[in-house]
């Protein structure tokens, strides 16, 4: 059974105005991202973002049919993974960054559950940058209620196991926001022993 919420914390202003002010422009800047495509019914698309997988040695992740090349933690999102850890008390190994260019990027319905990622734990999401509604569905439709939680400028939003069992969620367009926004995603990649 769907459980009636996601096993959400979220905290808002997690890291002030000021240093996160710097890590959005230091992110900017020593990222390197990528527009990558995916193939839907057959057609190239551009996906509405740009992106960067960052992880350590042997943490590879496939996500909509890409294989995603490992890049080398920065100087920057090494501090910021350390604070992230701290916080989650959860070590993670590997970092999805996502690049919002203004309110016409998004992302579309999914669920954080590939087979790589341990299910059993949290998923850490850093906001940085304009405002964005993340939304939030049960997998069965038949329960069909729509959380909405509003993003904002330094929040850290901490997703627990079940939630990607039993959610899936989106970050669709806001086609007034002219600003950019990143979202760190930090994950668990399950390692062979
Ligand atoms: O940008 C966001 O807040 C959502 C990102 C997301 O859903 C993901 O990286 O899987």
């Amino acid at each position: 059974m769907t459980p009636a919420t996601p096993c959400l914390r979220h905290w808002r202003g997690w890291v002030g105005a000021a240093e996160a002010d710097g890590w959005l422009e230091g992110l900017l800047q020593e990222v390197p991202w990528k527009q990558e495509h995916i193939s839907v019914y057959g057609r190239r698309h551009a996906m509405p973002r740009l992106t960067c997988w960052m992880a350590d040695t042997g943490c590879g992740y496939r996500y909509s049919g890409l294989e995603n090349a490992i890049e080398p933690w920065t100087p920057l999102t090494t501090a910021i993974r350390q604070r992230v850890a701290a916080a989650a008390a959860q070590d993670f190994n590997s970092l999805l960054l996502n690049f919002y260019r203004n309110g016409r990027d998004a992302m579309g319905w999914h669920a954080d559950d590939e087979a790589e990622l341990d299910p059993e734990a949290p998923i850490a999401s850093l906001s940085l940058g304009a405002s964005r509604t993340l939304r939030l569905r049960p997998r069965q439709r038949a329960t069909a209620t729509t959380l909405a939680v509003e993003l904002g400028h330094g929040d850290l939003l901490l997703m627990d196991p079940p939630t990607q069992r039993h959610w899936m969620h989106a970050l669709p367009r806001r086609l007034k926001v002219d600003a950019p926004r990143l979202n760190l995603t930090f994950r668990v990649v399950r390692v062979a022993a």
